[in-house]
């Protein structure tokens, strides 16, 4: 037994669940008769003629046979180049062909089976063994595409449980309204940023970004409106982190924080201070905010070298602190 038989083992189709399609292909109609006046009394066994050869792979893609039994000497085209073209076509790749020949000189025999015949009967074969072996391949036929099915049909199944999986953890890494990293996501990114920039020695900068006067934005545009306001700040926001090891995040509420690695002060400087004049830019109305009529953020940003006895929370409450001085200098500036 195959791995992918282990895996999938549906129920082998019993004789009476399916129909048996014949197609036979053969120049002869004398030929065509005599197979159709064997399979007579066999009410399972459809039966269809094609004496000509040329329109052989059109009809039997349209024919459907669960079994295929080949002439080889015929006019213009012979029955193993035939074959050939069978083993080729996606959907009759896996047909049985049962060779039906007047000779029996093993060379012919060696290559029809070289060629993927499966079978192969000497004119005119007896009748009980003909129906016997249309039996034994259409069947074997039948479950193979079974088993195929089965097989697709599991593996679609766990196709969809890893893309459940992989949303599923997606989901929570990401903050619902803004589309940005969440907190959680920020912490476990700044914990490995923090262990990184510790061995190499290199600098963790931050950047905490709170919009002003958030409160009166919300209590004269309403709630929605600014949940509108904080999706554009994201965007912005992510729009200026450009390289992949910048991380944008939403804090909480209406303030955003991003992780610069590795990034000296005056270089967090620049990158809060582009943030900020990308903001104004945008000139989202603001009539009730103390700083101008337009919506603002301050940024308050820190840098640091990690030591053995401090850890990532350092930076982020000396980004803050920096954040607060902002506000208390006038709100739409940055402090670093
Ligand atoms: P400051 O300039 O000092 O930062 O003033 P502020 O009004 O922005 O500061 P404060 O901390 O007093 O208010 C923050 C406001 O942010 C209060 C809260 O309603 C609003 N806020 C927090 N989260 C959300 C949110 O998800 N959606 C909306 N629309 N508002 C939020
Ligand atoms: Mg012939
Ligand atoms: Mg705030
Ligand atoms: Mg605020």
């Amino acid at each position: 037994m195959t791995a992918r038989e282990d895996a999938v083992s549906p129920p082998t189709i019993a004789r009476d669940d399916y129909k048996i399609m014949v197609l036979l292909v053969d120049d002869q109609p004398i030929i065509g008769e005599a197979i159709r006046r064997a399979l007579i009394g066999q009410p399972d066994i459809h039966f269809h003629f094609n004496p000509d050869p040329f329109e052989a792979l059109s009809v039997a893609e349209q024919v459907k046979p669960t079994v295929i039994l080949q002439d080889l000497v015929m006019p213009g085209v012979t029955g193993l180049a035939l074959l050939t073209q069978y083993r080729s076509s996606p959907t009759l790749k896996g047909v049985p062909v049962i060779v039906l020949s007047t000779t029996e000189e093993p060379a012919v025999k060696s290559e029809a089976f070289s060629l993927g015949a499966n079978d192969y009967l000497v004119k005119l074969p007896d009748s009980i063994e003909l129906v016997a072996r249309i039996r034994h391949h259409s069947r074997a036929y039948l479950n193979q595409i079974q088993r195929d099915e089965a097989y697709r049909a599991l593996h679609e199944s766990q196709r969809q449980l890893v893309e459940k999986n992989l949303e599923l953890e997606r989901l929570t890494h990401v903050d619902g309204l803004t589309g940005l990293s969440n907190r959680r996501y920020l912490d476990e990114f700044m914990e490995i940023q923090w262990r990184r920039s510790r061995r190499k020695g290199e600098p963790l900068s931050v950047l905490m970004i709170d919009v002003d006067d958030f409160k009166r934005y919300n209590d004269h545009y309403g709630h929605l409106a600014g949940d509108e306001v904080l999706k554009k700040l994201a965007n912005i926001i992510q729009d200026s982190c450009r390289r992949p090891t910048d991380l944008a995040a939403r804090f909480g509420g209406e303030e955003f924080a991003v992780v610069l690695s590795p990034s000296s002060p005056d270089e967090t400087r620049v990158m809060g201070e582009k943030i900020r004049a990308e903001v104004e830019r945008a000139a989202l109305p603001h009539r009730e905010s103390s700083v101008a009529t337009i919506v603002t953020v301050s940024v308050g940003g820190a840098s640091q070298i990690p030591t053995a006895d401090s850890s990532f929370p350092s930076v982020i409450q000396a980004a803050d602190e920096s954040l607060y001085d902002a506000k208390r200098g006038g709100r739409n500036r940055v402090i670093v």
